[in-house]
């Protein structure tokens, strides 16, 4: 279908809502020119055989912890928390060979455009060697990141992430921590490096300070300015309020809360993608939201590991913007980010529909609108949706999947969310105007998963 560079859609989920008979063009370089509802299809335009929806962008996404996915799901002491976790995850960090790293991204960014992520935020912090050395070429494994994008075709915003402590001010790292460590000097030479090798493949460079508790205030503040220097625009993205331990260490360090803490230290506006804010008082939710920020959530990992909920309403009363993630990628599937947003919201108020307002009565609508507008813009991509100026990137709903077989569009999309028993209802998907997955599969499907397999096998044997 690409040499059309068009599609008609007989209904289509537009910025402003659903629309019927939508004729959709772009040009050479998968940027929509033309989005119009009511409109005829011309004969050699291709007819889209269910529903068409904008594709998600992935706003936080930690790719090597894949292969690790799972393999955490047992008793290992009394109380098992996210720092138990944590330190399994270290472990596990450890051991991976750039080929490795590879060939999950590769893997996973193949099984995020099968479930409807058409872009990914890669919060990136395995920089160096098995022993904290840094490869010959610094970028090795930033190269594998963008390698593994590029071949699977999705959309990438390439986050370096400076990591220098174990804890609230200035605290020594642990050697655990050894592959993630760099000074804010090599990270702006990082980034120099990998400015033009981004610009090339069409993905957007930006930095992210891992949390408060891995950057002092002094590095955070350099390296702020040495990103503006080098664009002024970038995203920035950064852990934030995730565990209440982390929100008392913060306290007890500083006297504040850590949301506030860096509302009052840094330059905190629409560039910004707050990643689990999840423990922050009434105060924090309003300012934070009236920052223009994105609140970066990541509801099955958050679930996963224990963190607690995010107040969904308060965001929204602030006007605060969102978009998902599926950082530790337990799950994969936009959709379940979805569900799980509500259900936990739903579990927590005692009531239904909590996404939806009045102006968009369908929960599932509601949610995917908002989720691609946030998500496009803590991307620093033009991917916010089916609208001239963006990014081809949708997806196409299988209108033969028993859930959503005789279904009107909005209520497809609503099975698809919510009643399609987790298997995917999703039938193609097209990035940059570029067919990617055709009958709910990718090309790359069959050889990148047997070298993710291979990958995970060999590194079990190792730990064994
Ligand atoms: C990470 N993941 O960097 O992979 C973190 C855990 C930390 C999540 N926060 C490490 N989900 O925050 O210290
Ligand atoms: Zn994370």
């Amino acid at each position: 279908m690409s040499e059309h560079r068009a599609l008609h859609a007989g209904d289509a989920l537009l910025p402003s809502g659903w629309a019927r008979n939508v004729l959709l063009r772009w040009d050479a370089t998968g940027c929509l020119v033309e989005v119009r509802p009511d409109a005829e299809r011309p004969s050699e335009v291709p007819a889209a055989s269910g529903p068409v929806i904008p594709g998600m962008p992935n706003l936080h996404s930690h790719a090597f912890q894949r292969a690790f996915a799972g393999l955490t799901e047992f008793r290992g002491q009394a109380q098992d928390s996210f720092w138990s976790w944590r330190s399994l995850m270290y472990r596990f960090a450890e051991r991976l060979t750039p080929v490795q790293v590879e060939a999950i991204a590769t893997w996973l960014y193949v099984e995020m455009l099968e479930a409807g992520y058409t872009s990914v935020c890669e919060f990136h912090y395995l920089h160096h060697d098995l022993d904290g050395r840094p490869y010959a070429d610094d970028a090795e494994l930033a190269l594998a990141l963008l390698r593994a994008a590029d071949r699977a075709g999705i959309g990438l915003t390439l986050l370096p992430v400076l990591y220098q402590n174990s804890g609230f001010g200035g605290q020594q790292p642990g050697v655990g921590q050894r592959r993630f460590i760099r000074s804010t000097d090599s990270m702006l030479r990082l980034l120099e490096r990998l400015r033009p090798v981004c610009e090339s493949q069409g993905a957007r460079l930006g930095l992210a300070p891992h949390s408060l508790r891995a950057v002092a205030p002094d590095s955070l503040h350099d390296a702020l300015a040495g990103l503006a220097s080098i664009d002024d625009a970038a995203p920035i993205h950064i852990h934030i309020a995730e565990q209440t331990a982390e929100v008392d260490a913060c306290i007890a360090w500083s006297g504040q809360r850590p949301v506030a803490w860096l509302l009052d230290h840094a330059p905190v506006d629409a560039r910004w993608c707050l990643v689990h804010a999840t423990h922050m008082d009434a105060d924090e939710y309003r300012r934070a939201a009236a920052t223009g920020a994105v609140a970066g959530l990541c509801p099955t990992t958050e679930a996963n590991l224990g963190d607690g909920v995010f107040d969904f309403a308060a965001w929204r009363e602030g006007g605060g913007r969102w978009g998902v993630g599926s950082d530790s990628h337990a799950c994969v599937n936009a959709a379940e980010e979805l569900l799980m947003l509500e259900y936990g919201q739903r579990l927590m108020t005692r009531q239904r529909n909590v996404g939806a307002d009045a102006a968009q009565p369908s929960v599932a609508t509601a949610l995917t609108l908002a989720a691609v507008r946030g998500g496009a813009q803590a991307s620093g991509r033009a991917v916010a949706g089916l609208a001239a100026g963006q990014q081809a990137d949708f997806v196409m709903l299988d209108a033969d999947h028993v859930a959503l077989e005789g279904l009107n569009a909005q209520n497809m999309l609503s099975s698809h969310v919510f009643a399609s028993q987790r298997s995917s209802a999703i039938s193609s998907v097209w990035v940059a105007g570029q067919p990617r997955v055709a009958g709910g599969r990718h090309s790359l499907h069959r050889d990148a998963s047997s070298s993710f397999v291979d990958a995970r096998r060999q590194l079990l044997i190792e730990s064994s």
